[in-house]
């Protein structure tokens, strides 16, 4: 039995990741999905420098590993996808705190008549049941740490639609879906529910969306300056670090020349 030294002075000194137990400071576990690039990676450097031992998991764990290195902390691979993997990545996480379900991502542009039901399919599992996976397997442990935070990182596409987006705003509103009602569904538990939802962020988001195609891509942010996947970080490790009394429900970031997802101003 350990005794929890949490007084007041002791949760003043110490940065949000680190909990003092019996005078030892040790470090709180944050859990980051999609960590191999992007916001995943800056919200994994972000929280590691709030004090947090950061495990990242993706496919591309090589990647993860570089970035682990170089924040003291542990990459695990991880495809969303498959829920062996699932199983496994959460098998490899004795406890944690924080979790950020930041895997997922768009495939394709085209109007619903014309829909692809392969990268909708996708798009559904990987932001959709990839969530769901993770979280069934993770929440437990969340809340067995007393204070947990799950973040999910939805989309300005989860709360509008636009013309060739259906596929992904589709599974966005799925995935805040379940996120809000996940909410719901642990009021009275030691655990917040935070949803994250950025608008244009500079990453291979768009590259991804049309298949590689990097002139498309880099139209998307042509004649503004959008959000650096580090903003969005930002905001996610600020979320996280608030006093465990306060949640911070829903979170829209947006470049500041971004007024929705079909409306922004842009220097000729
Ligand atoms: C990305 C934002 O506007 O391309 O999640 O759907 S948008």
């Amino acid at each position: 039995m350990v005794e929890v030294l949490f007084t007041p002075l002791s949760l003043l000194n110490a940065p949000a990741g680190r909990i003092r137990v019996a005078g030892v400071s040790e470090r709180a576990t944050a859990v980051v999905t999609g960590g191999s690039s992007g916001i995943g990676a800056a919200t994994a450097r972000a929280l590691a420098a709030e004090g947090f031992h950061v495990v990242l998991g993706a496919r591309r764990v090589a990647r993860c590993r570089e970035i682990a290195d170089e924040i003291g902390g542990t990459a695990v691979a991880l495809d969303v996808l498959d829920p062996g993997s699932v199983a496994a990545f959460a098998a490899a996480i004795p406890a944690a705190r924080v979790l950020v379900n930041n895997a997922g991502g768009a495939q394709g542009f085209e109007p619903a008549v014309e829909a692809d039901e392969d990268q909708w399919r996708w798009m559904w599992e990987a932001n959709v049941l990839g969530t769901l996976r993770v979280t069934r397997a993770l929440l437990p442990k969340l809340i067995a740490s007393g204070d947990g935070v799950l973040v999910t990182v939805t989309s300005i596409a989860a709360l509008e639609v636009y013309d060739n987006g259906s596929g992904y705003t589709s599974a966005k509103h799925a995935q805040a879906a379940l996120h809000r009602t996940l909410r719901g569904e642990h009021l009275g538990q030691p655990v917040r529910f935070v949803e994250v939802a950025p608008g244009m962020v500079d990453t291979e988001f768009s590259l991804v969306r049309f298949g590689g195609d990097a002139e498309q891509a880099d139209r998307v942010y042509t004649g503004l300056t959008p959000l650096a996947a580090q903003d969005v970080a930002e905001v996610i490790a600020f979320a996280v670090t608030r006093p465990s009394h306060v949640n911070l429900d829903l979170i829209v970031v947006k470049p500041r020349d971004q007024h929705s997802a079909t409306r922004s101003f842009r220097q000729a």
